[in-house]
């Protein structure tokens, strides 16, 4: 299965504001979520989180600031190839101001008010974990729509 990294931006502790992208092209066009990509081989994951966050925000954080907080798997039976291992990676610090790129452009949002009807429909069970500082492991498997969340599964992860 392909392996991809997501950063989550907050700022506040608790996080009172979470950085997400509107997804201009690509996989998830149309759609709010976090910024990352693909991990090429040879590349380490959180390597490739920092260069995937920078290259669609143009914000640099360290692999220091990046803070390790989970796996998830999305199965796709009916499109196998969207398949994937997400790694989920909290950020609470970075240098510069978000920036529009050619695949997303970020935005701010209070966390209360976070577009989940604009999101993949996993996003409402796994990012109040990650806000609230959980670490987890989860695997969402889709219905043949490949939209509609039909399996969910999330446990701690350590
Ligand atoms: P390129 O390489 O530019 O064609 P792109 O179309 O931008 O790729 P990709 O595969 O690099 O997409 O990155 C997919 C991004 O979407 C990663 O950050 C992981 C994330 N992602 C994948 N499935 C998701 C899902 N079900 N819910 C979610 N994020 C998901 O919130």
């Amino acid at each position: 299965m392909r392996e991809a990294t997501v950063c989550l931006l907050v700022r506040g502790d608790p996080p009172t504001h979470i950085l997400l992208g509107f997804k201009k092209a690509g996989f998830g066009a149309g759609k709010y979520a976090g910024f990352g990509g693909k991990i090429r081989p040879s590349e380490d994951v959180d390597r490739a989180a920092a260069r995937e966050l920078e290259e669609e925000t143009g914000l640099r954080a360290v692999e220091e600031d990046l803070q390790p907080m989970g796996e998830l798997r999305f199965v796709f039976p009916a499109r196998p190839a969207w398949s994937q291992i997400v790694h989920v990676f909290l950020v609470t610090a970075w240098d510069g101001e978000p920036a529009e790129s050619a695949e997303m452009l970020p935005g701010w949002f209070e966390v209360d008010q976070i577009p989940f009807e604009h999101m993949w429909q996993d996003g409402v069970y796994w990012l109040p974990c990650i806000l609230a500082r959980e670490r987890i492991r989860a695997r969402f498997t889709f219905a043949e729509d490949n939209e509609t969340v039909a399996g969910v599964e999330i446990g701690a992860w350590e």
